[in-house]
C-alpha cells in the first residue's frame, strides 16, 4: 500500500477516534450532532452545486483513446469529470486515469506561464516571460537559423506526441506544413509501426478488432486489462469463460491481469512469437485447414498468393517451420501449438471468420517484430478473419473534412527528411519514408550536428537540424537511450517544448510554452472510423489557469512573426540573377514590402528602389507560378478559428440540427437526433435519466438502437483479391544484422532468424528487461499526478522469486541494473512467480528526472534510462525488449 494512502488512513482514524471520544463524554451536547450536521450541509452544498453546475462535453485527454466525457464545473472550477453516455467508443465508461483528469488541471506543478531558460540545458533554471517575449525570442532565432541554413526548412524538427490523442494535431500540422519542414516525428516508430506496417501491407489497413462479435481470440501479449482498459476490452472479457466467446487464449512472458481474465494462459520465451506464428501457418497449410468450405470460398475471392504460400510451407524454406521446430524456440509444446491452430481454425470456419489473432498496439518489442507481425497478418488472412464480423474490421468512416489546410506550396528547397536521407546502404530497407523513425532521426541528428559543430565537411545528404519543437511529446522518457537524446539537444540552437508540465524534455528547452489542459480548450472536430463511426467535438469547459494558452493561439502568433521573414528568405534564395536579368541587392529584405494580404507593396518598393528593371524583376519573381509568394502566408491556415471551423463544417456536412446536437452533446453519428429526443437523457445533467431501467445495457446498445446506418455498415465492400500474402518487392532486399553485423536477405514471406535472437546469459546472472503498461499511468505523462500516485506509487522491478532467492533479495530490496552497454539504474524488486527466470519487467511511466515535478522527481525506474538503443533492422522502429542486464544487490 502506498505511503499516500497510509497517511490518509491515519488522519481518518485520528478524526473518527476523536469524534467517538467526544460523543462519549458529552453525549447530549450539540457537538454530538456535529458530523450529522456536516453531512447535511454537505448534501445541501452538493445539491446547490449540481443546480449551479455547467455540463460541458469534452474529450478525455489522459491517453490516446479519447473517450467522450462530460465536465461538471461550478463557478468556473472543474468539480468532476463523468463519461458521456452517447459516445460510441467509450459507452459511458471512463478508466482510473480519466477520473484523475481533475488532478492534471489543478496540479500545483503545472506550468501556467511561458518560461525562458537561464541555466544550462537540463539544469532546470528558467525565468518567467510574457507571451510576446517568448514568441519574439523563438521567432528571432528561427529567422536567423533559416537564413544561415539558406532556406532549408528541414532544419526545424517538429515532434507531436501520442498523449491526449490527435484531436489537436491538425492545428499544429498547419504550422508544420506552413513552415514546410520534412522532419516531422511522432510515436509511430516507438509504438505501433511493426503491427501497422505488416497489416497495412497485407490487407491495406491495420484494422480493428470486433471484440463484441468475436468467438475465438488468440492474444499475443496485448495486455488489455492494464493498457487500453476500454469498453471493447470489457466486451471481450465479459464474454469469456464460456459466456458467449468460445475461448480467449493469452500468451505472454509473464502472468498479467489479462492472463487472469483469459480461459487459457500460455507462457512463451520472450521474442519468439514469430516462430510460433510461422509454425501455426505451417500447421494450417500442411493440415489443409484453409481448405474448409467457408475459407476456401473466402480465399478464392479475396486472397492473392495462396499457392505460393502453400509451396513455401511445404517445399520451400518454410517447410522446416514445424511445431516441433517452434517448440525448441518458443518453449511451447508442439502439441499445444497444434491444438491452438486447430481450435482457431475450427472457430474461424464455424463462425465464418469471427476469430482474431489479435495484432496488438504497442508492437515495438524485438528485432524480429516486423516478420512476426507479417506472419500474424497472414495467419488471420488464411483463416478468413479479415473484414468479417467478429474478426478484423477495416473501418468505414463518415463524411468529413479535416481542419488541415491544404493550400500551402510544395517546397522544393527543404532537404528530404534526415533519418531517411542519411540511411547507409543495406540498413533499414523498409523504414517508412513518411514517418521515419525516432531512434534513427535522433542518432542521425546527433551525428551530423556534431560534425557540423566541429566544422567538419558534411556529405551532400547531410545538413544540421538546428531546432526542435515538441508538442505533447516527451522524447527523453519515450525514446530509449535517455543520454543520447539529451546529447542531441546539446547540439541544437533552439528547443521549444509545448506542454502542461515541466517534463524531462522541457528541462532541455530554451522556451517552455504552457498549453491548456484539455478541459480548457475547444479542439477541431474529428471523425473516428471505428466499428461504430462518429464525429467528436471537444468544447471548452473552464478558462485556462494562469497564462496558459491553447496551441491555436501559439501557432497563429508564431506564424504571424515568422511568415514574412520566412517568405523573404525563400525569395532571396530562389532568386536567379541570370533568369531574372538583375542582381538582388545583398541587404534586400522582401519582408518590408509584404502587405498583410501577402502582396508586394509596389508603391513602397518603387519608393525605395530606383532601378526599374530590378523592381520589375522583384515583382515578377514574387508572383511567379513556382514561387507565388502569396501562398507563403502561414497564417492563412489560421484565419478560421477552431470554433468557426467546427460550426461551419458540421453545418455544411450534416445540417443545422446535427451541428447543434454535436456541439451540445460532444458527439455526432447518423441517428443521434433520435437518441437525444428519446427522453432517455437528462439534458441538464448530461446523463441517462434517473429512471432509466438498465443504464449499462443502454450504454452498450444506444448506438445500435438509434443509428440510421445499415447494420453491416462497418464491413467495407471489397472486390477482388485485395489481401496480398506474398510481398514480392521485398525479395532480395538486404539489411544489416545488428547482432552479427552481417547482411541478411529478405524473402517475400516472413522468416525466422536464429541469428537475430539474443538470449540472456543466465549462467552469468543476466536477464532480459521487458517493458509494458500498467492501468494507472499513460506513457511518461503521469509521474506527478497525485490521484494516480495514490493508486500506484512505484514501479517495482518484477523478478522471478527463485532468482530473487538466489540473489538474496526480498520485496522492496534495492538492486542496481547494469546493461551490456553499461547503462545503470537503481530499482526496488518485486519477487514473483508470475515471470520467467530469464526475464525482468518494468512498468512504464516512472523515473522522471525533472525536479520541477515534485512528486514524480526520481520516483521509480525510468525505462528510457536503462533501455538500450536497439532498433528493428528492417523497418527501423525501436526494439524496446532487447536490453539484457545484470542485477546486483546494493
Ligand atoms: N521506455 C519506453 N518508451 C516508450 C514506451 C514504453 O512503454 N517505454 N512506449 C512507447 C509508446 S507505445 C508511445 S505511444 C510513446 C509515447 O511517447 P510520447 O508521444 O512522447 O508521449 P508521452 O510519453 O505520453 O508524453 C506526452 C507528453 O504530453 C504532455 N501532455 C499531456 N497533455 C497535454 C496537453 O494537453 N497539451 C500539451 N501540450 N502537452 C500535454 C505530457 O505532460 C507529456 O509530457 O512512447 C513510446 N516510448
Ligand atoms: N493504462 C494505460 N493504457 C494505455 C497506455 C498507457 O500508457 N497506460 N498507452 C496506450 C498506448 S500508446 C499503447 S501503445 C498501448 C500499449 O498497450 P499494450 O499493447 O498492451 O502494450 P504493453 O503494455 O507495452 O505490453 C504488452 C505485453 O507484452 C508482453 N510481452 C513482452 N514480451 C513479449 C513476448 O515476447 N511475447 C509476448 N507474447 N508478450 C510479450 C509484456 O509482458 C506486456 O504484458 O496502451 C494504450 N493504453
Ligand atoms: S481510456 Fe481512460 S485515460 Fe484513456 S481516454 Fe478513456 S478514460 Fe481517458
Ligand atoms: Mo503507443
Amino acid at each position: 500500500m502506498s505511503e499516500i494512502v497510509d497517511l490518509k488512513r491515519r488522519s481518518f482514524l485520528k478524526g473518527s477516534a476523536a469524534a467517538a471520544a467526544g460523543a462519549a463524554v458529552v453525549s447530549t451536547s450539540a457537538f454530538a450532532f456535529g458530523p450529522y450536521e456536516e453531512a447535511a450541509n454537505e448534501k445541501e452544498k452538493k445539491e446547490k452545486e449540481i443546480k449551479n453546475a455547467k455540463f460541458t462535453p469534452n474529450v478525455c485527454g489522459m491517453c490516446v483513446n479519447m473517450c467522450g466525457v462530460i465536465v461538471r464545473s461550478v463557478d468556473g472550477k472543474v468539480k468532476k469529470i463523468d463519461p458521456n453516455p452517447l459516445y460510441p467508443k467509450s459507452r459511458n465508461f471512463m478508466c482510473a486515469r480519466g477520473n484523475a483528469g481533475i488532478a492534471e488541471e489543478y496540479d500545483p506543478d503545472r506550468i501556467t506561464t511561458p518560461l525562458i531558460r537561464v541555466g544550462k540545458r537540463g539544469e532546470g533554471k528558467f525565468r518567467k516571460a510574457s507571451w510576446d517575449e517568448a514568441f519574439d525570442y523563438i521567432a528571432k532565432k528561427m529567422v536567423k537559423i533559416l537564413d544561415e541554413e539558406k532556406d532549408n526548412r528541414s532544419t526545424f524538427l517538429f515532434g507531436v506526441g501520442a498523449t491526449s490523442g490527435t484531436v489537436d494535431e491538425p492545428v499544429v500540422m498547419n504550422l508544420v506544413n506552413g513552415i514546410g519542414t520534412a522532419n516531422f516525428i511522432d510515436h509511430f516508430s516507438t509504438c505501433f509501426a511493426p503491427s501497422f506496417m505488416a497489416n497495412a501491407l497485407t490487407f491495406g489497413s491495420w484494422g480493428q478488432a470486433d471484440f463484441r462479435n468475436t468467438k475465438y481470440l488468440l492474444n499475443l501479449g496485448a495486455n488489455r486489462a492494464e493498457g487500453i482498459v476500454t469498453p471493447d476490452t470489457m466486451d471481450m472479457f465479459k464474454r469469456t469463460h464460456k459466456r458467449g466467446i468460445e475461448k480467449i487464449v493469452y500468451i505472454d512472458v509473464r502472468y498479467t491481469n489479462t492472463a487472469a481474465q483469459a480461459d487459457e494462459f500460455i507462457p512463451i520465451k520472450p521474442g519468439t512469437d514469430g516462430a510460433l506464428m510461422l509454425a501455426m501457418i505451417h500447421e494450417t497449410i500442411n493440415k489443409g485447414y484453409h481448405k474448409t468450405p467457408y475459407k476456401a470460398d473466402y480465399i478464392a475471392k479475396y486472397v492473392d498468393g495462396i499457392e505460393e504460400l502453400e509451396e513455401f510451407f511445404t517445399k520451400g524454406e518454410g517447410a522446416k517451420y514445424t511445431p516441433e521446430w517452434a517448440e525448441k524456440i518458443t518453449e511451447i509444446p508442439a502439441s499445444t501449438i497444434r491444438r491452438l491452430t486447430k481450435e482457431f481454425s475450427d472457430a474461424a470456419e464455424k463462425y465464418k471468420g469471427a476469430a482474431n489473432c489479435y495484432r496488438s498496439r504497442k508492437s515495438t518489442w524485438y528485432y524480429q517484430d516486423f516478420e512476426f507481425r507479417r506472419a500474424q497478418a497472414i495467419f488471420n488472412a488464411i483463416h478468413g478473419c479479415v473484414n468479417r464480423p467478429g474478426g478484423i474490421i477495416l473501418g468505414r468512416g463518415l463524411k468529413f473534412e479535416s481542419y488541415e489546410y491544404e493550400d500551402f506550396p510544395v517546397y522544393d528547397n527543404p532537404k528530404p527528411r534526415i533519418d531517411i536521407a542519411c540511411l547507409k546502404p543495406n540498413t533499414y530497407p523498409l523504414a517508412n519514408p513518411q514517418k521515419g523513425s525516432w531512434p534513427i532521426i535522433r542518432d542521425t541528428i546527433l551525428e551530423v550536428n556534431t560534425k557540423w559543430r566541429k566544422g567538419e565537411k558534411l556529405a551532400d545528404n547531410e545538413y544540421p537540424v538546428r531546432a526542435a519543437f515538441h508538442y505533447k511529446q516527451n522524447p527523453l522518457q519515450s525514446v530509449p537511450d535517455y543520454e543520447k537524446t539529451a546529447k542531441m539537444y546539446e547540439t541544437m540552437d533552439l528547443v521549444v517544448v509545448i506542454d502542461i508540465q515541466a517534463t524531462d524534455t522541457a528541462l532541455y528547452a530554451d522556451v517552455i510554452l504552457p498549453d491548456t489542459v484539455y478541459v480548457e480548450r475547444e479542439s477541431p472536430i474529428k471523425m473516428f472510423n471505428t466499428i461504430e463511426p462518429y464525429i467528436t467535438w471537444r468544447s471548452k469547459a473552464v478558462e485556462p489557469r494562469g497564462y496558459a494558452q491553447d496551441v491555436y493561439f501559439m501557432c497563429k502568433e508564431l506564424a504571424k512573426r515568422i511568415e514574412k521573414p520566412f517568405a523573404a528568405i525563400t525569395f532571396k534564395y530562389t532568386w536567379d540573377a541570370d533568369d531574372l536579368g538583375a542582381e538582388l541587392p545583398k541587404d534586400f529584405d522582401l519582408a518590408k514590402y509584404l502587405t498583410d494580404d501577402f502582396e508586394v507593396d509596389e508603391e513602397k518598393l518603387k519608393a525605395d528602389i530606383k532601378d526599374e528593371k530590378l523592381v520589375k524583376a522583384i515583382l515578377q519573381h514574387a508572383s511567379e507560378d513556382d514561387l507565388d509568394i502569396g501562398t507563403y502566408k502561414i497564417t492563412a491556415a489560421f484565419e478560421k478559428t477552431v470554433e468557426e471551423y467546427n460550426e461551419e463544417t458540421m453545418k455544411e456536412l450534416y445540417g443545422e440540427e446535427a451541428a447543434k446536437i454535436a456541439k451540445e452533446w460532444g458527439v455526432y453519428w447518423p441517428g443521434i437526433e433520435n437518441a437525444v429526443k428519446s427522453d432517455l437523457l437528462d439534458e441538464h445533467l448530461k446523463a441517462f435519466k434517473k429512471e432509466t431501467p438498465d443504464k449499462n445495457e443502454l450504454a452498450e446498445t444506444i448506438y445500435q438502437k438509434f443509428t440510421t446506418l445499415p447494420k453491416d455498415y462497418y464491413i467495407v465492400p471489397k472486390k477482388g483479391k485485395y489481401i496480398k500474402l506474398a510481398q514480392k518487392t521485398f525479395e532480395g532486399k538486404k539489411f544489416t544484422n545488428p547482432i552479427t553485423g552481417k547482411l541478411e536477405t529478405m524473402h517475400r514471406f516472413p522468416l525466422w532468424r536464429d541469428s537475430l535472437y539474443k538470449a540472456p546469459n543466465t549462467e552469468e546472472g543476466e536477464v532480459r528487461v521487458v517493458v509494458g503498461r500498467h492501468a494507472y499511468f499513460t506513457q511518461s505523462f503521469h509521474p506527478n499526478n497525485y490521484l494516480l500516485l495514490d493508486l500506484m506509487n512505484y514501479n517495482y522491478l518484477w523478478i522471478n522469486d527463485e532468482l530473487a532467492k538466489k540473489l538474496g533479495l526480498r520485496f522492496k530490496d534495492e538492486v542496481e541494473l547494469t546493461s551490456e552497454q553499461g547503462k545503470k539504474v537503481i530499482a526496488k524488486v518485486y519477487p514473483t512467480k508470475r515471470i520467467r527466470k530469464d526475464t525482468a519487467f518494468i512498468a512504464t511511466g516512472f523515473g522522471a528526472q525533472s525536479p520541477m515535478m515534485t512528486l514524480g522527481y526520481k520516483n521509480g525506474i525510468s525505462q528510457a534510462m536503462i533501455c538500450e538503443n536497439t532498433i528493428d533492422p528492417i523497418i527501423g522502429s525501436a526494439s524496446m525488449n532487447e536490453t539484457l542486464v545484470k542485477i546486483r544487490k546494493v
